[in-house]
């Protein structure tokens, strides 16, 4: 027997991207432990992640390439060789592009890894297609926009700085579930007498360890932020000082907007009591170091980016940049570390093919013309579950004349459409580089066991495509590891503090921030920018979401046992997320004459998703919330949420708006 101890990352799409150890016997897997050095995660995992094993070698892995036999969408397939599958899809591709050209290819791809090779490989082979551009953003890219539309590319502040913070507010997240390392520095701050708060349209699970909840009507949190910044103008609270020397705008949001959102309005608006908004405001203003941190949840509404924007000036209103413990965290962005395109090669592109953007799949596989969607490579998402208007993309994934085909390791509902399934390996199979988006560490890894099966990493897909395809490229000839090398030499400005022995060794490393980065705004005018010239509205303001006409408000929000789609391959997570619950406040459901267990029908004019309904008093009135997004075969009718959600798009950055929704509920019979 051959027992080795072996070093990597975790994939997957949050926050953390936990250090991993894994205990490697005879080229298996067999157990999976927090990376106690890692400098974030310190050797705590997520209840995904430990037993991540049970993933990487469940019996359910996708292990040959498979051919459809049957009809569209009933899962019957054959196995096939890669050499077969990879001739197939080249010929009907041939076939696509001479009768209507490249743009009827559709790559399809989001985050079922993280690793900067892994998961964008498949462009620069796109792009030397000429294949349609996907937008990606479904996940966040409002909440982007409106950071940046005051900050720039100011660098957030590092998750330790929470530890020294004396008021923290968590806005819009459920940390429990989806930010556990930052949780424990709240924890840590916590002990040290910090008040911590959370503002959420529901009490959702991190607030058993929270002191205070404030539940906020859906999509209404930019007339919180101005609310709070009314009161914190009136009381003078304002750090002038730090206003004065850093601030572009103040005056004007002062004189011009925040008249308007007295307590007694933004209480309407809000649903939140007029004394609780006085309160909060006073806890925010006389904190040594209030530090917000700002989840995405409240950005997927059709007024994201202008929510995050409000949000956003808080904390330059109270001067809480300069004041250790001070800032708000909304996201990590280390993009420059790394030159991407090195991976992705723009220059690739021959022409600048039009662009699809992900949340539209819907529309893009049932209405779209000239040409139409012929084709669609999927790879690393599961958009049958993912993206909204699920009865518009199974109608698309349903036409006999798409050919689709699907790189995954598990039979998603997404793979059952496939004309060609393509078994993918995970992460512990391949190598890769990561970072985050909650901390500043950087990760490299290698394939630490064989691949299971027949399965093979994105990058190697895309070069065998690349080769049937006939290209000359060198760059297709490259491995995962050149290609890493490559992101690594010559270093980036950001990459030379890097302490590269242990990086290349595959240990965790930090990139370092300059001692002043708090202080340093990187925006235009080197200020940060509550007036902003560039914007249509060039001061924050509140706008309505979009609001469907129905009763109730309907949360999708994350699991604590799964990862968007992701793990539901797991029957020991399955049994802990139990069921597809529709959570209800008892009192709506007194109204509604339903009781709790009771098979019940969430529908609007787009869909309709059955749910087994489940009282709870921790969910206000007229919000629903469902938690975890779950495969057709776990639902008790034929679609999951998103047959619930829409395809329109946030007022900026084409963001999904997947929690801006209404339905109504009616019992199952
Ligand atoms: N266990 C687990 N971890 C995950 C994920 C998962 O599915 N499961 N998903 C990963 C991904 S892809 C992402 S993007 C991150 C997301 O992580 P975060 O961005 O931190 O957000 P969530 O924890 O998803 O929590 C969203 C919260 O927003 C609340 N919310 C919804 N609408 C509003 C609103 O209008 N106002 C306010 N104040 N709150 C609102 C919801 O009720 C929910 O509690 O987590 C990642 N981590
Ligand atoms: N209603 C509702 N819908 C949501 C959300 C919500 O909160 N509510 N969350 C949204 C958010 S924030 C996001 S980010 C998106 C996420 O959407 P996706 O990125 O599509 O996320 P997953 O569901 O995790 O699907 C990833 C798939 O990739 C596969 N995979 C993993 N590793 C690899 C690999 O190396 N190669 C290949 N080829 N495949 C691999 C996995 O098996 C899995 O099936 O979903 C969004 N959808
Ligand atoms: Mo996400």
């Amino acid at each position: 027997m051959n027992t080795e101890m072996k070093r990597s990352v975790c994939p997957f799409d949050c926050p953390d991207a936990c250090g991993l150890l894994v205990e490697v016997i005879d080229g298996k897997a067999v157990k999976v432990k927090g990376d106690p050095e890692h400098p974030f995660t310190k050797g705590t995992l997520c209840p995904k992640m430990n037993h991540y094993e049970r993933t990487v070698h469940s019996p359910q892995r996708l292990k040959q390439p498979l051919l459809r036999i049957g009809e569209k969408g009933a899962g019957n397939f054959k196995p096939i060789s890669w050499a077969e599958g990879i001739q197939y899809i080249v010929d009907r591709w041939k076939g696509i592009i001479s009768n209507y050209g490249a743009e009827a290819i559709l790559p399809y791809s989001y985050a079922g890894t993280m690793g900067v090779v892994q998961r964008n490989c498949g462009e620069a082979f796109f792009h030397k297609l000429g294949a349609s551009r996907l937008a990606r953003t479904i996940c966040s890219s409002a909440k982007g926009y409106g950071w940046s539309s005051v900050m720039g590319n100011t660098l957030a502040p590092h998750p330790d700085e929470v530890k020294k913070s004396d008021f923290i507010l968590l806005w819009g997240t459920n940390a429990l579930a989806t930010n556990i390392h930052l949780l424990q520095n709240v924890k840590e701050a916590k002990k040290r007498g910090a008040v911590v708060w959370l503002i959420d349209t529901y009490e959702n699970p991190t607030a058993q360890i929270v002191d205070k909840v404030v539940l906020v009507k859906p999509g209404r949190d930019g007339a919180l932020a101005l609310g709070l910044m009314h009161i914190l103008v009136r009381e003078g609270w304002i750090d002038l000082p730090f206003v004065t020397k850093h601030v572009q705008g103040f005056e004007q949001l002062q004189s011009q907007i925040l008249p308007d959102y007295t307590p007694d309005k933004v209480s309407q608006i809000t649903g939140i009591d007029v004394k609780l908004l006085e309160e909060l405001a006073l806890h925010y203003a006389k904190a040594k170091g209030p530090f917000i941190t700002l989840g995405s949840g409240l950005c997927r509404y059709g007024n994201g980016a202008m929510t995050v924007r409000a949000i956003t000036c808080l904390p330059a209103l109270v001067g809480a940049w300069g004041k250790p413990g001070g800032g708000l965290l909304a996201s990590i962005s280390t993009g420059p570390a790394f030159v991407t395109s090195k991976v992705t090669r723009e220059d690739f592109l021959s022409e600048q093919p039009r662009i699809v953007n992900m949340n539209q799949l819907g529309q893009a596989l049932t209405e779209l013309s000239e040409p139409p969607i012929m084709s669609m490579y999927v790879f690393h998402s599961n958009p049958a579950v993912v993206a909204p208007d699920q009865t518009k993309i199974i109608k698309g994934l349903s036409r006999e004349n798409l050919f689709t085909v699907v790189h995954e390791r598990f039979m998603t509902d997404t793979a059952r459409y496939a004309d060609i399934i393509l078994p993918a390996t995970s992460s512990l199979e391949h190598s890769d580089i990561y970072r985050a988006y909650g901390h500043y560490g950087i990760q490299r890894a290698t394939g630490i066991i064989p691949p299971v099966g027949e399965a093979k990493s994105n990058w190697e897909v895309f070069q065998l495509l690349a080769q049937a395809m006939g290209y000359k490229e060198s760059f297709f000839a490259q491995s995962a590891d050149d290609l890493i090398n490559q992101l690594l030499d010559p270093p980036t400005p950001w990459l030379e503090g890097v302490d590269f022995v242990n990086l290349q060794a595959g240990r965790p490393v930090e990139l370092s921030l300059p001692q002043d980065y708090k202080t340093t705004y990187l925006t235009p005018s080197g200020k940060i920018e509550i007036y902003s010239s560039v914007e249509a509205e060039p001061l924050p303001r509140y706008f309505d979401p979009y609001e469907d006409d129905a009763p109730f408000y309907l949360m999708s929000a994350p699991s604590l046992y799964s990862l968007n789609s992701s793990f539901n391959e797991r029957p020991d997570l399955l049994q802990k997320k139990e069921e597809a619950y529709l959570q209800m406040n008892p009192k709506d459901a007194e109204d509604k004459k339903l009781q709790d267990g009771q098979k019940v029908i969430a529908y609007n004019d787009r869909g309709e998703v059955v749910f087994i309904l489940k009282l709870a008093p921790t969910v206000p009135q007229g919000v629903l919330v469902t938690e975890g997004l779950f495969s057709k075969e776990k639902m008790q009718g034929a679609y999951s949420v998103n047959a619930l959600t829409s395809q329109r798009l946030t007022d900026r950055a084409e963001g999904s708006t997947l929690y801006d929704v209404k339905v109504d509920v009616r019992l199952y019979s």
